[in-house]
């Protein structure tokens, strides 16, 4: 696993580690193993499968918009609040500001939860068609289309009135529809054929707003997120009058689809079985897994108090176990006449890479109660 570098230089700008991780400030809650992450930007890696599909974007956008899509993939992950939330809308009370659902490295700066916290900046910097790529981190849940590291590609475009004013119809719909028929040609060009569907749904900054989903491994998953842009955020940022589209690409969902990886810890993985499949431009491959580790099952039972969140208890859960844990879920729930809550929550422990030993799993599901207990204030049963 990669050992985290004490000093960074990410887009210009230096991190010493101290200024990121701070155990002992209440106002950080960026662990080890997620600092050890920042910077190794697979997305800037052309053999990589998020570089090789960051590349086969660009030339969808090059080829169909003449080259007037502005790139960026090198902007420090490390924002202010005001960029991650405020200028992109998000409300005050909104669930995803809250410490249990972002990185804070103190009370007005985050690891960037999505790239639209680039949105506004680039938007005053008068571009009008740009994409922003990069390394985006969330407090989540564990299993294999969830990480609390990935990567997400940005889209905007924005629109002058004359380009809609012929149209026949109003400029939301026109934008909407160039929208939807934009990311639907971006799907044939990176997967020919494949099922998927629209879902209405809800953003601060766009209206009306979509998800994408993909049928995979027998379920639909939601790949990305886009919409037709607050008028707010247009006007606030020196384009009062323009209309505008704006994306947000799920990497690792597509790249999951486009080369067959079942599980999203892969993409982390330095082993040459994963890492020698893929190579710069070749988009056709499907991952041949070099073997399948059997899964090993433990269970944990435990009286929670009001504090308690399963984002903690993934967060713990990976801090013991890392990349050997597969997926964390709820099995059992109920609340007793005294009012008290029993959660029973399942492990999956289980290496991409090799077999675990009995031995090595009971002394992770050791040390996993032993944090629970004493970092989450509940009570094992
Ligand atoms: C957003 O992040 C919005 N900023 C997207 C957007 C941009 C909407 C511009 C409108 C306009 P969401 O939280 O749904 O939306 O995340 C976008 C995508 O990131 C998801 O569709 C999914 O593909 C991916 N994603 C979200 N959480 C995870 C995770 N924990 N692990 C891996 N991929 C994730
Ligand atoms: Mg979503």
């Amino acid at each position: 696993s990669p050992v985290a570098a004490a000093l960074l230089e990410i887009g210009g700008v230096k991190i010493a580690k101290d200024d990121v991780v701070r155990e002992s400030d209440p106002t950080n809650n960026v662990p080890d193993n997620i600092f050890s992450k920042i910077g190794l930007q697979l997305h800037r890696r052309d053999n990589h499968p998020i570089g090789i599909l960051k590349n086969a974007i660009y030339d969808y956008f090059d080829s169909n918009y003449a080259s007037k899509f502005v790139k960026f993939d090198d902007l420090c992950p490390i924002v202010s609040v005001q960029q991650n939330f405020d200028e992109v809308l998000v409300p005050a009370d909104h669930v995803s500001r809250s410490y249990n659902d972002t990185y804070y490295v103190n009370a007005d700066t985050v690891l960037r939860c999505h790239t639209s916290a680039h949105q506004a900046e680039l938007l005053r910097e008068g571009h009008s068609h740009f994409l922003v790529t990069g390394d985006v981190y969330r407090r989540d849940s564990i299993d294999s289309t969830h990480y609390p590291v990935f990567h997400q590609m940005e889209g905007v475009r924005v629109f002058s009135p004359d380009e809609w004013k012929d149209s026949g119809t109003d400029a939301t719909s026109y934008v909407a529809m160039d929208l939807k028929k934009c990311l639907e040609g971006l799907a044939r060009h990176l997967f020919g054929a494949v099922e998927m569907r629209w879902v209405d749904t809800y953003f601060p900054f766009t209206n009306p707003s979509f998800e994408l989903e993909i049928y995979f491994q027998e379920n639909w998953m939601e790949v990305l997120g886009c919409g037709v842009t607050e008028q707010d955020i247009l006007t606030r940022n020196g384009r009062k009058g323009s209309v505008a589209w704006a994306f947000g690409l799920g990497l690792e969902r597509l790249a999951m689809v486009l080369f067959d990886i079942p599980d999203i810890r892969l993409f982390w993985s330095t082993d040459q079985r994963f890492t020698s499949q893929f190579s710069e431009g070749k988009l056709g491959v499907k991952f041949k897994p070099f073997s399948k580790f059997p899964p090993c099952y433990k269970d944990i039972s435990f009286w929670i108090s009001d504090s308690f969140t399963e984002n903690n208890l993934c967060e713990v859960v990976r801090g013991v176990a890392g990349d050997l844990v597969e997926e964390v879920k709820l099995i059992d729930n109920f609340t007793n006449k005294k009012g008290m809550t029993s959660q029973c929550y399942r492990i999956a422990y289980r290496s991409t890479e090799r077999s675990l030993t009995d031995e090595e799993i009971n002394q992770l599901q050791w040390n996993v109660r032993e944090t629970v207990q004493s970092k989450l204030y509940v009570t094992l049963r």
